[in-house]
């Protein structure tokens, strides 16, 4: 089943006229209109009424000429939905008012089966995004990776060492395999969920591989983006929605590239502390890659943008590619320098 979309072509290994390319955080504070519609409603509230979520999914979209939306949403929605308190703080990011403080609090949590009904909402979101987008460009849906979810559940807030979260790692290693396990089964229900409403590629954010050692990632992360993977596409075959690919992004995770290369995943979305030779050496010839500008290089100038895509392009190929940021987005930048970048992927990867 072939795909007329770049970014699923590329997903796939097929041929592209030109590089698919999206960011991270392409809908954002950087925007004004973003900025706008955080006026009038709270973070959270914009997740959960599909219009909004919808409309702020689209803006980045009709501003450039982008390869995929990706749906508006974040990964605590996720804990959100096994009943944790989640706020979003402006100028701070979410801040959980009660973490977890002990292996008994996992008995708080509610079930995993739960949560493709609690967030309805963000399938709604998709559903009518698709249906805006008229198949002009692919819809991705995502989930944050268990670790790092599992690190915001504990830590409570944003954290410089996730010192809290690691420690459960080391002295209640039980405890936290019971956490991932719950977060992985809630994880695939809700990625399949998002496939039915029409997401096209789904994108898993294991933002904080970084804090691991290669000993905790091969315990505490890698069997659950493995079984995240090859559960959700075994269902979603099942359910006869075709074959979805999927992309890891393992930030920060130089040394989780050769184990990443031998599992499902179709794509591996690296940093920008990592070449693109590298890269394709770790991960070997089978997966596309994606990324990795160091989204600060968008404070450079036109001239200046244009000549590190051209680089990029070049270490990475014209093939299993998806050209992206290395991270995502920052509030501060300048929405044109975001148009640079699309463009000069475009202009430098044309064949
Ligand atoms: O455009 C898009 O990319 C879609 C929307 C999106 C996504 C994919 C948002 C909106 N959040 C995310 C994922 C997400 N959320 C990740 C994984 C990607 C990454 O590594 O950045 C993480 C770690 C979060 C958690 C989170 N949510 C943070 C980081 C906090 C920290 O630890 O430093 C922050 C600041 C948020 C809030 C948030 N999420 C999204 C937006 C636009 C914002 C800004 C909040 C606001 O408007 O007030």
């Amino acid at each position: 089943m072939s795909s007329k979309h770049r970014l699923i072509r590329a997903a796939r290994g097929e041929k592209v006229d030109k590089v698919p390319v999206w960011v991270m955080r392409q809908a954002g504070r950087y925007l004004p209109e973003f900025r706008e519609e955080r006026t009038k409603a709270d973070f959270f509230t914009i997740c959960q009424t599909p219009e909004l979520a919808c409309k702020v999914t689209m803006q980045p979209v009709e501003r450039f000429p982008l390869d995929a939306a990706i749906i508006f949403s974040d990964i605590l929605v996720i804990p959100q939905a096994l009943g944790m308190e989640v706020l979003m703080k402006p100028g701070e990011g979410p801040v959980f008012p009660e973490p977890l403080r002990s292996p008994s609090d996992l008995d708080k949590l509610g079930p995993a089966e739960t949560v493709t009904e609690t967030l309805s909402y963000v399938a709604d979101a998709i559903k009518l995004t698709v249906q805006t987008l008229a198949d002009r460009i692919p819809v991705i849906g995502f989930v944050g990776a268990p670790w790092t979810v599992m690190a915001y559940m504990i830590e409570g807030r944003g954290s410089k060492t996730q010192s809290i979260a690691k420690s459960w790692l080391y002295r209640h290693p039980e405890a936290s395999h019971r956490l991932l396990q719950k977060l992985t089964d809630a994880s695939v229900l809700y990625l399949v969920a998002q496939v039915q409403a029409g997401a096209q590629l789904l994108q898993v954010f294991e933002s904080h591989a970084e804090y691991l050692s290669p000993e905790l990632f091969k315990t505490f992360s890698l069997p659950y983006l493995v079984q995240i993977c090859d559960r959700v596409k075994k269902i979603v075959k099942e359910k006869s929605l075709g074959d979805i690919p999927m992309t890891i992004f393992p930030k920060g995770g130089h040394f989780t590239l050769s184990a990443l290369g031998q599992t499902a995943y179709d794509v591996i979305s690296v940093d920008w502390t990592v070449e693109p030779e590298l890269a394709r050496q770790l991960v070997g010839p089978n997966k596309t890659l994606q990324g990795n500008l160091d989204p600060c290089a968008l404070y450079a100038d036109k001239a200046g943008i244009e000549e590190r895509v051209e680089k990029m392009i070049a270490g990475f190929g014209r093939t299993r590619y998806i050209a992206n940021l290395g991270h995502g987005m920052y509030p501060d930048m300048d929405p044109e320098s975001v148009a640079i970048f699309v463009d000069a992927v475009h202009k430098f990867s044309s064949q």
